[in-house]
């Protein structure tokens, strides 16, 4: 069967020759002298690590000709996409297949005697980001070269991207993650595009005449953002982007007059200040910390990128005031939102704009996705913080926001409502209730041309809670752009076996139009086919459990239900639903152990931020409760749990392919899309999950028949939240949960420390913010049903064919395209 024996981490290679017109030959003697002269080693003598940056290197030519070849001619308008964030992973399987090298370079390497699957192990991935946020940047990156969108990703080159994860007796460990330890090959320096960004310090004022003041920003501190380019070639090579990542230096690399006068230490201070700006990636996801370096972070990379695209703006059209004709500028959430007054400073000042006009380029210009409503991940910076590190900035501000509200008293709204207080200081871009902040979210909202959510529900919650009142100053503003993600990574270099057999049933154009995914329905039923798909999932999951038993020691049955829950830990995601779950069938199978329990593997990977305690203790719990099930006796293997360290994007292409049911299980009004979601279905894992975020819509695609749906939803939740007490009738009125809950509180799991996951149970009978209580029973049905359709292997293999053959709607290309039409105005190239 030719899809269960395509080598394991081989990627998908399209049926044509390569887009460059290399030969084997070729590559393999342009590896080679890379190897000899760039990295002046012996093919005896080279490491794993030493071929890929050999292979890379020679892949970046080839990539970098078919760049040149794109940027030939200036296009009418290009995307400046800014985030703070792009976790992007391995980028050779990106370049080797979207440049139809993939075969071509196997055959090259094995020429010299080297396996293809070793190289790209020794890739370290760009974990330049958290979670979705990070990763739907690079999905994004990924699409906009392949449909041919101009664009410019701009963000941060950290030294340090987000920690490595290890466990010491079940507790997270973080240890710094060095990516660049031997270099970075596929980046190119720029020190040509180099830019000063300042930073505290004074503003004067002048006046040239005639009755008109300037402004002059004179910072104290200036550092300096150099450019990093790493090239993103789109698929079948056609049109390359650039990500240009910035690094932090200081102006002057040494202080001479301390080194002389002995202070050695001293005399490289203000250069060891500079650099932290790029040093690490702050590690939280969906809460917003406060500190000041993270605010030197989000300003140093949104003045470089905006001097940057003005710069070649003014290059390439000569006046400033045509930006909004050639330019689009979108803010990944609010990291970048200080480019509302940036780009006013930048245009009033170095461009001599009035007010009006500057403002009015502004507001045309820039757009703005949010990603989050949970209060704890809006971002506010206190005021004080804001005048001492951006004076000039924060006088842009207040005249904003001044004019902003007299707009409200301007056009004498008549009804009292308006008059208020309240509803001024609800749309006020200062919150004066907590310690005088500036609201950054209202900040870019108010800036911006267009405002998106990343889901159908999201953006209704936009409209009617965070954003509501200023939603009905603009209520054409706010649209939707539900999030999608790149099939090329998530589904042909992740899951071949899949690919082969979805080109063999309804041809190659498949590679290039998701939309025939559709034609594999057709076969849902047909025994032929389902036996291959199934062995595909059979090898996959095989090499997942080969990972497994690696990694943790643990062995699983890939017979087994492969139950698996992979993504930040964060209590809204409800990690700790599942756990409890577990608890209850741990219990179930103990008191009936006779049964013919259907066999689940319960898999769990995921990073906590490193002080986000009770995240941590959920791990430590998933981790205990692990320990006691595996070991016991009496399940015998019909339930095991795992948790995966140090989840990345490189394990998520290992695991996603090799999962049966894909646990979405947030508290519905939440999670504002997932990706992890989409990523599942497509590669054929069965939903278990919540109505929130994408869900909704994968259900609305793939069919009610096809997801297994529980819980309150989102009116639901609200209703809920408003009765007191709750979580205390909720576990009387549920022996089962009531059960799990105390057998954890007990100390069963933690005889060592039996009060360790007091806190947690504590919480659920008292407060339980994510109504855990309110849906556990509803949960447990729905997993007993999940069992029974396990059982059924013909009716699961056509749920799980229906779901990869209804997916391609979530392709990240469809997402640009409608960014790209109804955001952007942008023509593809
Ligand atoms: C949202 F606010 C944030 C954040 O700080 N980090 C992050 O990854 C996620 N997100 C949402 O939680 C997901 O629901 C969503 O799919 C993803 O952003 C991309 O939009």
């Amino acid at each position: 069967d030719s899809a269960a024996e395509m080598p394991m981490a081989a990627a998908w290679t399209a049926p044509l020759l390569s887009q460059t017109g290399d030969t084997v030959v070729d590559l393999r003697e342009s590896i080679r002298a890379k190897l000899t002269f760039a990295l002046g080693r012996t093919p005896e003598s080279a490491r794993p690590r030493d071929w890929f940056v050999a292979t890379a290197m020679a892949l970046r030519e080839r990539v970098v000709a078919a760049c040149m070849a794109s940027e030939k001619a200036v296009p009418n308008k290009r995307v400046y996409y800014l985030s703070l964030e792009f976790l992007i992973g391995r980028l050779m399987s990106d370049a080797m297949n979207n440049l139809g090298l993939t075969d071509t370079t196997r055959a090259a390497l094995r020429e010299l005697g080297v396996d293809l699957d070793a190289v790209q192990d020794a890739e370290p991935d760009a974990a330049l980001g958290n979670g979705g946020l990070g990763r739907l940047a690079a999905c994004f990156m990924d699409s906009m070269a392949s449909i041919g969108i101009p664009a410019i990703g701009y963000g941060i080159r950290y030294d340090h991207g987000l920690f490595r994860q290890s466990f010491e007796d079940g507790w997270q460990r973080e240890a710094p993650e060095t990516w660049l330890a031997e270099g970075n090959p596929w980046e190119f320096v720029r020190p040509d595009a180099t830019y000063a960004i300042g930073f505290g310090g004074t503003v004067t004022l002048s006046s040239p005449g005639e009755g008109v003041i300037r402004r002059h920003w004179q910072p104290a501190e200036t550092v300096r953002a150099v450019a990093h380019d790493i090239p993103v070639v789109g698929w079948r090579g056609r049109h390359v982007n650039r990500l240009r990542l910035w690094k932090a230096e200081a102006g002057e690399p040494v202080d001479l007059g301390r080194f002389n006068d002995g202070d050695h230490v001293g005399a490289v201070a203000a250069r060891m200040r500079a650099e932290a700006i790029s040093r690490v990636l702050y590690p939280s996801d969906s809460s917003a910390d406060g500190q000041e370096l993270r605010l030197r972070q989000e300003y140093f990379f949104t003045s470089a990128s905006l001097q940057d695209l003005i710069a070649r703006h003014v290059m390439e059209r000569g006046d400033v005031r045509s930006l909004p004709d050639h330019a689009a500028i979108q803010l990944n959430d609010t990291h970048p939102a200080i480019a509302v007054p940036e780009l006013m400073r930048i245009l009033m000042e170095d461009h001599d704009l009035s007010w009006e006009d500057a403002w009015h380029v502004t507001t045309h210009t820039l757009n703005y996705t949010n990603h989050t409503l949970l209060p704890e991940a809006l971002e506010t910076w206190p005021v004080e913080l804001m005048e001492r590190l951006l004076p000039r900035h924060m006088q842009i501000i207040y005249l904003i926001n001044w004019m902003h509200l007299e707009e409200q008293a301007k056009h004498g709204r008549q009804d009292a409502a308006h008059q208020d207080a309240a509803y001024l200081a609800s749309i006020s871009l200062i919150d004066e209730a907590h310690g005088r902040r500036v609201r950054m979210g209202h900040l870019a909202f108010h800036g911006a041309r267009r405002v998106n959510g990343v889901s159908a529900l999201h953006t209704d919650l936009m409209r009617s809670t965070v954003f509501a009142p200023l939603h009905a100053l603009d209520p054409d503003k706010i649209v939707n752009k539900t999030n999608g993600i790149t099939f090329r990574r998530w589904l042909h270099n992740a899951n071949p076996g899949l690919t082969r057999l979805a080109v063999e049933t309804v041809g190659a154009g498949v590679l290039d139009d998701p939309e025939l995914l559709r034609g594999l329905e057709a076969h849902a039923e047909d025994p032929a086919f389902v036996a291959r798909y199934a062995a595909v999932r059979r090898q996959r999951k095989e090499a997942l459990a080969k990972v497994v038993a690696e990694r943790t020691g643990i062995d699983i049955d890939p017979d087994a239900l492969f139950d698996i829950q992979v993504k930040r830990i964060h209590e809204y995601k409800r990690q700790l639903l599942n756990v409890v779950e577990t608890v209850a069938l741990y219990q179930a199978i103990k008191a009936e152990p006779h049964r013919d329990w259907t066999p689940r593997v319960k898999i769990f990977a995921g990073k906590a931020a490193p002080s986000y305690v009770r995240a941590k203790l959920i791990i430590k719990l998933a981790c205990d409760v692990a320990k006691a099930v595996n070991d016991d006796p009496e399940v015998a293997g019909r339930l095991k749990v795992v948790f995966l360290p140090n989840y990345s994007v490189s394990l998520a292409e290992t695991i996603i392919p090799g999962a049966d049911l894909s646990e979405q299980i947030s508290t519905a009004g939440m999670e504002a899309s997932g990706t992890g979601n989409m990523k599942f279905a497509l590669n054929g894992a069965l939903t278990v999950g919540t109505l929130d975020g994408a869900n909704i819509e994968i259900r609305d695609h793939v069919g009610a028949d096809n997801i297994f749906i529980f819980g309150l939803d989102a009116a639901g939740v609200q209703a809920r939240e408003a009765e007191p007490g709750y979580a205390a009738k909720a576990i009387q009125a549920s022996p089962r949960l009531a059960a799990a809950l105390d057998m954890i509180a007990s100390g069963r799991f933690s005889p060592e420390e039996p009060g360790r996951f007091r806190p947690l149970t504590d919480d659920l009978r008292q407060r339980d913010q994510y109504l855990l209580t309110a849906d556990f029973d509803d949960y447990w049905r729905v997993q007993r049903s999940i069992d029974a359709a396990w059982r059924d292997p013909r009716g699961w293999w056509a749920k799980a064919i229906r779901n990869t053959a209804r997916m391609a709607w979530f392709s990240s290309d469809r997402s640009m395209r409608e960014y790209a039409d109804e955001i952007w105005r942008v023509r593809l190239g």
